[in-house]
Parts: C-alpha cells; structure tokens; sequence
C-alpha cells in the first residue's frame, strides 16, 4: 500500500533531497515550507509522484494546526513525518549574541518540529501505527565554541526524540533522529544571513556531505520493516570526527 510521508523543510537542502528519494520509493508525499514556489518547483521535478504542499511557518502554532487540518483525505494519513525544517541563526559568543537568533532557532528548532509533531501525532496514533525521523545535528551531542543556542537546539531534538520514542512505544510508531555532521546546503547562508562567501567557506579544503547523502540514509531508515527501529544515527563527512575537528587540505 502506499505511504504518506510529511516532509518539513522540503525547499531546500536536506528535505528537499528526501522529498525526491521518498518519491522515488513511491511513497505519497506531503510538502511543506514557507517558500512556495520552491515546493512548486519540487512538486514538477516529482513529476507523477502524488504530492500535496502546504505553506506555513513552524513558529506559527495556528498555522501549522490550520495547515494540517487542511489536508484533503488521501493525504491525511501521514504514515512517516520528517521533522526537518530548522536552521542556525548567527554565530557568535553569548555575550554577543543577538536574541532575536536566538527565538528563531529554539522557536523554529525546537518549538515548531514539537507543533508540527502534535499535529501529525493524531493521525498515527489514532491507528498505531507511523515513522517519525528527528533531523538533529552532530551539534546536538557536542557543543562548540559560539554554537551555543544552535547547539542548546539540536541537544532538545535529542531529547525530544528520547521522550517521544518512550510516549509514542504503545502507539508502534517509530520515533528516530538523524544527526548530520557538515552538509552543504543553504544551512551557512541562513546561518551568516545571506554572506555567500562566509558561507562557502565553511566547506572548503574538505568534501562535505551532500543533502542527497542524508536523504538516501533516511529512506534506508523508513523503508525497513515494522519491526525495526534505526533508532538514532550520527552522518559524517569522512573527512570529519568531530563538530570542529575537519581535515582540510592545506
Ligand atoms: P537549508 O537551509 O537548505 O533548509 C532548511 C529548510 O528548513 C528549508 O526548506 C526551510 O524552508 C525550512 N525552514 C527553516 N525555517 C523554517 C520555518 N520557520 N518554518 C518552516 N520551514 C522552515 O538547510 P538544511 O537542509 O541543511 O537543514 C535541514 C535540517 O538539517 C535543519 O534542521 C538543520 O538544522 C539540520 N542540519 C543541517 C546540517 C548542515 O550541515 N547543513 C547538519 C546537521 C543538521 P523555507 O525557508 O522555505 O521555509
Ligand atoms: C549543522 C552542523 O556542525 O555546523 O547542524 O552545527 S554544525
């Protein structure tokens, strides 16, 4: 039978290269973003895939309720959600840093993959049954210097996905985190606030992960059978070992 699967953060990066692996899979497909043109564009190149956008912000609680709700019937039974949508703002000292980057990750990192989740949640527990992939961050499980809200961020994903695992297991739904190191994406762009050279460098010397790199294991990790959970999986570049440590050509 065909799955639905829910991606958030299907405009870019890392969700949209789910987006396009999910569709090859032949799963059903609910987009979301706040760049509709993007999903548009997404929703062409997935050509016969079924595909169903919805355009909100994860910091609007109403509107990802409002969203949601508004799914026509074939798409309402969200088998799989990719809570992906997130994103660094700044990188600075604490003592430097800017609280409005600081809203913008604990409210987008944070507060709207929990809305996003509450949302969806019915829809699986209602029939025991769904596949929740957190996309957390190697930042999660290691803080780096000037990283802290970000990190603070991804460390909650962790945590949520440890307490969601525990709450949904009656449920049989899978609750899982994916933890990436450095993906070239527009991750740096947004981080440095549109300075694409600031951005650049930030993946030279090394090859950094590509978004279709995380996207083939996250379809890897929802098309295993019912009983197996890859409950959590840290994704590296390899010429990675830790959140700042990189080998990079001279
Ligand atoms: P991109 O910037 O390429 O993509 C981010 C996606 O999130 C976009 O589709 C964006 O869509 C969406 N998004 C961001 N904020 C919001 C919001 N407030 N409401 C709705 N959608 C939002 O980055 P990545 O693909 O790299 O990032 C995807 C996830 O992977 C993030 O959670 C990030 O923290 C995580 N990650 C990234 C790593 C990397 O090195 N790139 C490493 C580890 C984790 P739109 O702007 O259209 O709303
Ligand atoms: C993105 C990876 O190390 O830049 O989550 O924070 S990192």
């Amino acid at each position: 039978m065909t799955k639905t699967a829910l991606i958030t953060g299907a405009s870019s990066g890392i969700g949209r290269a789910t987006a396009l692996a999910l569709g090859k899979a032949g799963f059903r497909l609910v987009l979301a973003g706040r760049r509709r043109e993007r999903l548009e564009e997404l929703a062409r190149e997935l050509g016969e895939v079924p595909t169903h956008l919805l355009t909100f912000d994860v910091r609007d609680r109403a509107a990802v309720d409002a969203a949601v709700q508004s799914l026509p019937p074939e798409f309402q039974d969200i088998d799989v959600l990719i809570n992906n949508a997130g994103n660094a703002h700044g990188l600075a000292p604490l003592q430097d840093g800017d609280p409005q980057d600081w809203d913008d990750m604990m409210d987008g990192n944070v507060k709207g993959l929990l809305y996003v989740s509450r949302a969806v949640l019915p829809a699986m527990t209602r029939r025991n049954t769904g596949h929740i992939i957190n996309i957390g961050s190697i930042a999660g499980h290691e803080t780096y210097a000037n990283g802290n809200v970000y990190c603070a961020s991804k460390a909650a994903v962790a945590a949520l996905t440890k307490g969601m695992r525990l709450d949904l297991l009656p449920h049989h739904i899978r609750v899982a985190e994916v933890n990436p190191g450095a993906v070239e994406t527009e991750f740096s762009q947004v981080r440095f606030k549109g300075d694409t050279e600031r951005a650049a460098t930030v993946y030279k010397g090394f090859e950094p992960l590509r978004a279709e790199d995380v996207a083939d294991l996250i379809q890897f990790m929802v098309t295993r059978p019912a009983h197996v959970n890859i409950a959590e999986v840290l994704i590296l570049p390899a010429a990675q070992a830790a959140a700042t440590t990189i080998r990079k050509d001279a």
